[in-house]
């Protein structure tokens, strides 16, 4: 049983770890940057202390303050929610090295998941579907030239240390190859400091599908369903759902026992997603496994009734699964829509600023996750996400009726947010009939 628990992170997420602690009856240590001073982490927890500066390098990407801050106040384990040193390898050995418990899968396994060539030999070795592609990391953009002509034209070059985008270029035709091959290469050395590539098969408007994994550190592995995150702009989500449209319960059990299989090959422990390609003719393929607690996790809460943060800090703390496959019922439809501070009309450019009367909806099936209150100052140095609306009912069609109501009644002045643009986006035919891709924000809203 941890006494005191230590959050390494901001906003919203700090927000959830700190209210999970707190119903465990858990201390907790904000850390916050003097830009957070004032935020609302900061003002919860029951202690806080101040890490650095406001830049993240100086602050909640501090590995050495962080466990510091920790040794100080006596926390017994660190919960690094999700992005800043939440699949840094290196800071969950740091704590490991010194008896704090990282809540989370072993430094390894992190290190593992992280290198996404990596990955996906672990998951072909266990006979995991995985695209068709580089069996070892590619460095040489003519040894790749000659591997894409083998595979077929379009393809996708991606970056073994990335994820989420960055260093992946897709590539239609031959003659394109070797420059798309190098610009990809040189964002990854600069992004990651990484010139390992690989090569997949290009799946032309996939559905991005993942399924929510939860495994105990005694071998027990059991799936929450799956979130069906193709809405996406520049590969950044601002939908989510649960169930997917396509998805038949033939189909979900094909995914989630290939989900279960991919933690027990990873050796994976605490909550983690692993997320597949669905391409139109029902083939799903490997992606990626996230090793931390996602953004997009209420989804799966509010569908399944279990709270994913507190299971992980039940697995860290050593304690078997409190359920099993069979426990577990998946029902009604749940949708999540992500707020960003961001001007749409200017090229989404982060719009940070004083916000001022500020309104946020309730109601049956209704939930508000953020750090925002009225008269915050939401600071430029972080990522523009300041709000979560996650919605819960029967059906998907009355979700998208309770997120609608529920986007409209929301009132964020003070600064530009993509409120009108999500509420387009719901409101949309295709939308509705839950005819999307990962392809759906380029299609109908060309920007
Ligand atoms: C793909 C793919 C299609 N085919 N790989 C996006 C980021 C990272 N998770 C990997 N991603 C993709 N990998 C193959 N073999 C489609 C995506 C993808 C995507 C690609 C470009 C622009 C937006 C995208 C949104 C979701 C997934």
């Amino acid at each position: 049983m941890f006494h005191k628990i230590l959050i390494a992170n901001r906003g919203e997420i700090a927000v959830r770890i700190i209210r999970a602690c707190r119903e465990l009856g858990i201390k907790t240590v904000a850390v916050y940057s003097e830009a957070d001073r004032e935020a609302l982490h900061t003002q919860l927890a029951d202690e806080s202390i101040c890490i650095g500066p406001a830049p993240s390098k100086d602050s909640y990407l501090n590995m050495e303050q962080i466990i510091s801050a920790t040794v100080i106040t006596k926390a017994d384990a660190i919960h690094p929610g999700f992005g800043f040193l939440s699949e840094n390898a290196k800071f969950a050995a740091m704590c490991e090295k010194c008896n704090i418990k990282f809540i989370g899968p072993s430094s390894e396994v992190i290190g593992r998941m992280g290198n996404k060539s990596e990955a996906r030999k672990t998951m072909q070795a266990a006979g995991i579907p995985v695209v068709p592609g580089s069996e070892e990391p590619v460095l040489l953009a003519e040894e790749a030239k000659k591997l894409a002509d083998s595979i077929g034209y379009p393809v996708i070059v991606k970056a073994s240390s990335g994820g989420g985008g960055k260093g992946m270029r897709i590539v239609e035709k031959e003659e394109d190859f070797l420059s798309c091959f190098h610009t990809a290469q040189q964002e990854s050395v600069n992004a990651f400091g990484d010139n390992a590539m690989y090569l997949e098969k290009y799946i032309i408007a996939p559905r991005h599908i993942e399924f929510q994994i939860l495994a105990d550190k005694y071998g027990s592995v059991i799936h929450l369903g799956e979130r069906d995150c193709s809405i996406q702009r520049r590969c950044q989500k601002m939908i989510e759902e649960s169930p997917s449209s396509v998805i038949d319960e033939d189909l979900r059990k094909r995914m989630g026992s290939a989900a279960v299989l991919a933690a027990k090959a990873a050796g994976y422990e605490s909550a983690g997603t692993v997320e597949f390609l669905l391409d139109k003719s029902g083939e799903f393929y490997f992606m990626e496994m996230n090793t931390r607690i996602q953004v997009e996790h209420p989804v799966t809460e509010m569908v399944s009734g279990l709270d994913l943060v507190k299971e992980q800090i039940r697995i860290a703390q050593g304690e078997t699964l409190s359920y099993r496959q069979e426990d577990i019922r998946l029902s009604g439809h749940a949708m999540e829509c992500r707020i960003n501070a961001e001007n749409p009309a200017k090229n989404f450019m982060p719009c940070p600023g004083t916000v001022k009367r500020f309104h946020i909806p309730g109601g049956n099936g209704v939930r508000i996750d953020t750090a925002v209150y009225q008269d915050y100052e939401i600071p430029p140095y972080y990522d523009s996400m300041i709000l979560k609306v996650i919605v819960h009912d029967k059906t998907r069609t009355e979700a998208i009726r309770k997120m609608e109501t529920a986007l409209g009644e929301i009132i964020i002045d003070g600064v530009d947010t993509n409120l009108d643009f999500l509420y387009e986006i719901i409101s949309h035919e295709k939308f509705i009939a839950g005819d999307i891709s990962t392809h759906f924000i380029q299609d109908y809203f060309a920007m």
